[in-house]
């Protein structure tokens, strides 16, 4: 759907009739278009959270051939990968009479604790085979510090450590994200919100995501992202 001058006739009169809960968003189908100062944000889509790895996201590798078809759209993509330490502390294996999945207080606050995942140089922790990204220009790699996790691709999880990709982005004058990848609902979702708090504009693209869904963590992503600004969207709606 373009922004025709009949739609835009159409959305002028349902917002006076008051209905505009019932038109779809502004930036529906092809509305949103990255220009020069936009990049594509891909997260952690490596074999360990695919079907096979060690932290398989259901559905997780149904993003790649989305993200492939996103990716001629932006001129600019960076690339993450979770690229732990062997022992790294986010492991439950490193905390004695400690399950995967349950939740334990490390010195900087909360932490989930995982199976041993994405440990740094293994094939499980290699980008997808599959993903195709050609004109990726930079690879982040985080939650390298033994001691600290790092969902997001901009700060560890001690909320002080930057990974420089703030610095990286401004340097280089972009100014609207494009975030993608896995979990929609961990390292997605944080980096989204580390990228509105730098400044940024940001769009979550939702079907070139996936979660992991625990104990509610899903919505409670959405509501913190929608109450910071970030802009959910469906990969139909990116313009080329
Ligand atoms: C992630 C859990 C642990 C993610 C990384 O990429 O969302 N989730 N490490
Ligand atoms: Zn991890």
């Amino acid at each position: 759907m373009t922004n025709t001058p009949q739609r835009r006739r159409f959305l002028r009169a349902a917002a006076a009739l008051g209905i505009a809960g019932a038109v779809p968003p502004l930036w529906a189908a092809g509305a949103v278009k990255p220009d020069a100062k936009s990049a594509l944000i891909v997260v952690d889509v490596q074999n360990c959270f695919v079907d096979g790895g060690t932290l398989p996201v259901k559905g997780g590798a149904e993003v790649v051939p989305v993200i492939n078809a996103l990716a001629p759209k932006f001129r600019n993509i960076v690339v993450t990968q979770d690229w732990h330490t062997p022992g790294h502390a986010s492991f439950a294996s490193a905390h004695a009479g400690q399950k995967a999945f349950s939740s334990i207080k490390l010195s900087y606050g909360n932490q989930v604790l995982w199976p041993d995942h994405c440990v740094q140089g293994t094939d499980d922790a290699a980008l997808h085979k599959d993903l195709k990204l050609p004109t990726a220009q930079l690879i982040i790699r985080k939650g390298f510090n033994p001691g600290v996790d790092s969902y997001s691709a901009f700060q560890e999880a001690d909320r002080k450590t930057v990974t420089g990709l703030a610095g990286y982005l401004k340097a280089r004058g972009i100014r609207t994200v494009y975030v993608t990848g896995l979990a929609t609902d961990f390292c997605v979702a944080w980096t989204a919100l580390d990228a509105r708090a730098a400044g940024f504009d940001v769009y979550v693209i939702e079907d070139a995501t996936r979660a992991i869904d625990l104990d509610g963590s899903l919505a409670k992503a959405w509501k913190n992202m929608a109450a910071k600004g970030v802009k959910r969207i469906q990969s139909a709606d990116v313009a080329a």
